[in-house]
């Protein structure tokens, strides 16, 4: 079967060029690799490398037996719009990725045949299967409608050998266009990896809805063989998108000694929890490329970290803050403001806490609450698909701050991170 597979447009960034960090579209070049694999033939439309005018053109002259589209928050109401025009030309359409696989299925399939929830692999093959068949029948991880009523047959297991799973199909992106965008922006061409799914975590904050809490690895061995193609593709640096990169110790030293040990030319950066890094791993880290590792500190009151549900102390902060300044490995932090809880005298913990711990980079959020997370079962289940789409309006909608209202919160954010002095990270440049 021909194959189409799209990265529709989002309205909060990550599209058409728009921001000056341009990161492929995982999710679809995974689902590519696996389809290529039973045998169909593939395409990808990707609208973070073109513009807006040759994506419309692109996907006014769809031909294919079959269009899968991907969506995360912002990208809702593009994928609905292209659905439907599928629709019209009745080609069937399936639509997956973290904005679908949070939200109820029945705003998805009025216009899709299917709704895909959690990893998307498996279940895109097994529908394809069907539909080259010639059958639409309910398929486990997906909704569908029979007879007009919305159907799942149950969940789909999540993959448990996740070295089984193909490189993500990056031939399919224009990767030249790609690095010409980094070479003309930064100093370094930076690209992402996944190297392990799930965290077993519970921030409230914190959607798990495509990869769930259970944590599965990929070895060191099938992790550099992919750094060598990027390596060749010729990137210079690779953002780990792992939800929890240091997890296990034990593989982290594998990937480390396995980077040296093939030569690997890339410098790296990741996401860690402050508590899972000490000095040893660190410096291993670092002799093996790290250039930059990133915290969610989130609030330098315990109130707030509690309230968050980060389960660690603000004493293991300081103490990974300051092992890194030692090191002298670059560090960035997210914070996020505007728990409902949050007073002003949090506010001021926040802001010496940062002077504290002095983070190299640091990045602040307003408190947004995304469905499929817990602050969003608590506050905000909204099914306004404005509110959904604009991640800037969906912040703790009709609720109020412990001291600030709604409105109040967007002018005091702009001036909280105007004081602080936001410094955001870029990783082409470090
Ligand atoms: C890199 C990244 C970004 C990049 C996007 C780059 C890109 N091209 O993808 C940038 C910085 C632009 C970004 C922005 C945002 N992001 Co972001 N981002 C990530 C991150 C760290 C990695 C994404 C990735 O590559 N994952 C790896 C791929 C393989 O996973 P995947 O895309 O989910 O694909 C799998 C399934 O979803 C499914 N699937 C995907 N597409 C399709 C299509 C079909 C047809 C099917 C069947 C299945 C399917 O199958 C895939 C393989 O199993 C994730 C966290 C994470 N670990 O995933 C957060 C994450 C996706 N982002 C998130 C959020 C909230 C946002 C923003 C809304 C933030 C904001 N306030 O602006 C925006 C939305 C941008 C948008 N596109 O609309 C949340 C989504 C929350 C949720 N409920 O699911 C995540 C999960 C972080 C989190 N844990 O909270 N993000
Ligand atoms: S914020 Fe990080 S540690 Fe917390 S649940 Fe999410 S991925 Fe896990």
């Amino acid at each position: 079967m021909r194959v189409l597979l799209v990265f529709p447009p989002s309205r909060v960034g990550g599209c058409f060029r728009g921001d000056p960090e341009l990161w492929p579209p995982l999710g679809i070049l995974y689902l590519a690799a696996v389809l290529e694999r039973e045998g169909h033939t593939v395409e990808v439309i990707d609208s973070t490398i073109l513009t807006e005018s040759q994506y419309e053109a692109r996907v006014t002259s769809i031909n294919a037996d079959m269009v899968g589209i991907s969506a995360s928050f912002g990208q809702i109401k593009s994928a609905l719009s292209l659905a439907e025009k599928m629709k019209d030309r009745r080609i069937p359409v399936v639509v997956g990725g973290p904005g679908p696989s949070s939200m109820d299925p029945g705003l998805f399939l009025k216009r899709c045949t299917y709704v895909v929830q959690g990893e998307g692999e498996e279940t895109f093959i097994d529908i394809a299967r069907h539909i080259e068949a010639g059958e639409m029948p309910p398929v486990p991880g997906s909704f569908t409608y029979v007879e007009g009523r919305t159907v799942c047959p149950g969940e789909r297991p999540l993959i448990t050998d996740v070295d089984g799973v193909p490189f993500p199909a990056r031939e399919k992106l224009p990767i030249a266009r790609y690095l010409d965008h980094w070479r003309s922006t930064y100093p370094k061409t930076v690209t992402s990896v996944l190297s392990s799914r799930g965290c077993p975590f519970h921030c409230s904050f914190c959607s798990k809805t495509v990869f769930g809490r259970k944590f599965r690895a990929r070895s060191a061995k099938n992790l550099t063989d992919e750094l060598l193609i990027i390596e060749e593709m010729g990137f210079d640096r690779v953002w780990f998108v792992d939800d929890l990169f240091v997890h296990d110790r034990k593989r982290v030293r594998e990937i480390c000694r396995t980077i040296k040990k093939e030569r690997i030319d890339l410098e790296w950066a990741c996401q860690a929890r402050v508590e899972s890094v000490n000095s040893e791993l660190l410096s291993l880290m670092k002799s093996s490329g790290l250039i930059c590792i990133a915290f969610g500190v989130e609030s330098g009151s315990k109130k707030i970290i509690d309230w968050y549900n980060k389960g660690f102390t603000l004493a293991q902060c300081r103490t990974v803050f300051s092992l890194c300044h030692h090191m002298n490995v670059a560090t960035h932090a997210y914070f996020i403001v505007g728990a409902p809880v949050e007073t002003s005298h949090d506010i001021e913990l926040t802001k010496a806490f940062i002077k504290e711990i002095n983070p190299t980079y640091a990045l602040f959020s307003v408190l947004t609450p995304y469905p499929g997370t817990p602050v969003y079962s608590q506050y905000a289940p909204s099914s306004d698909l404005d509110e959904l789409d604009d991640a800037k309006k969906s912040v703790i909608v009709g609720q109020e701050h412990a001291e600030k209202k709604r409105e109040e919160m967007e002018e005091f954010y702009a001036a909280f991170k105007a004081g602080i002095g936001e410094k955001p990270l870029l990783l082409g440049e470090i």
